[in-house]
């Protein structure tokens, strides 16, 4: 049995679609980022840092970080082949991809939607925002150049976790002038990756799309 506590369309989307494909008990906790609910007392004491998702298994135990939750789930459920085993030629890929989508990709999209938690004033916001959305379009081309070449799935023919996270990203660039899936391989993944049950499952779940 586990608990997500998510808000639609956050970095919980990448674990919940794997909690979807998973089928284990799994309860649904919203948390309405809109209107602070991240920041109550009760909320503070599972996620000191006030975002999601966060993960509640084993009755009491909790983890936050989304990349982590991925991982943890990825190899508490190895039947589903979320990662590469240990020491695997994919291996490698895999934690470059997942470290990749995190510490860059992820970054970007925060600079772009709140520039505010990096940086004083107005004008200075718009210009961090700008230059996440350049950063955005250089970064999925680079992607989307690798899949070109060594797609359909960025570990190659194999997917893992890291192709839900980069399914999940796709989507945070949905309202910047060039989004990630007007890029032709990058939109080849993303279509494979919502034909997925468990992606699938959660964009039902959480009252979302995903563009294409
Ligand atoms: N590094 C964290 C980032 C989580 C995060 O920033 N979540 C956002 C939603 S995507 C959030 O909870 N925002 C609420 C807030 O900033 O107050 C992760 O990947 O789990």
């Amino acid at each position: 049995m586990y608990k997500l506590y998510w808000s639609p369309g956050s970095a919980a989307m990448a674990p919940h679609a794997m909690l979807e494909d998973i089928g284990v008990p799994l309860e649904l906790i919203k948390v309405d980022t809109s209107k602070g609910e991240q920041r109550s007392p009760a909320y503070l004491k599972v996620n000191p840092h006030a975002r999601v998702p966060t993960l509640v298994y084993d009755g009491d135990k909790v983890i936050y970080e989304s990349t982590a939750i991925c991982l943890f789930l990825a190899e508490r459920h190895p039947e589903f082949g979320f990662t590469p085993k240990i020491g695997s030629a994919d291996r490698g890929p895999f934690l470059q991809w997942m470290a990749y989508l995190t510490n860059t990709v992820q970054e970007a999209c925060m600079h772009w939607w709140h520039p505010e938690n990096f940086i004083d004033g107005a004008d200075r916001q718009a210009d961090l925002k700008r230059k996440a959305e350049q950063n955005l379009v250089s970064m999925f081309r680079f992607l989307d150049e690798h899949l070109a070449q060594s797609g359909p799935y960025l570990c190659g023919g194999n997917f893992y976790a890291c192709d839900y996270y980069a399914v999940m990203l796709a989507r945070w660039t949905r309202a910047t002038p060039k989004p990630a899936h007007t890029n032709a391989h990058v939109n080849k993944l993303i279509r494979a990756i919502v034909e997925r049950p468990g992606y699938a499952r959660m964009l039902k779940a959480e009252g979302i799309e995903q563009p294409v």
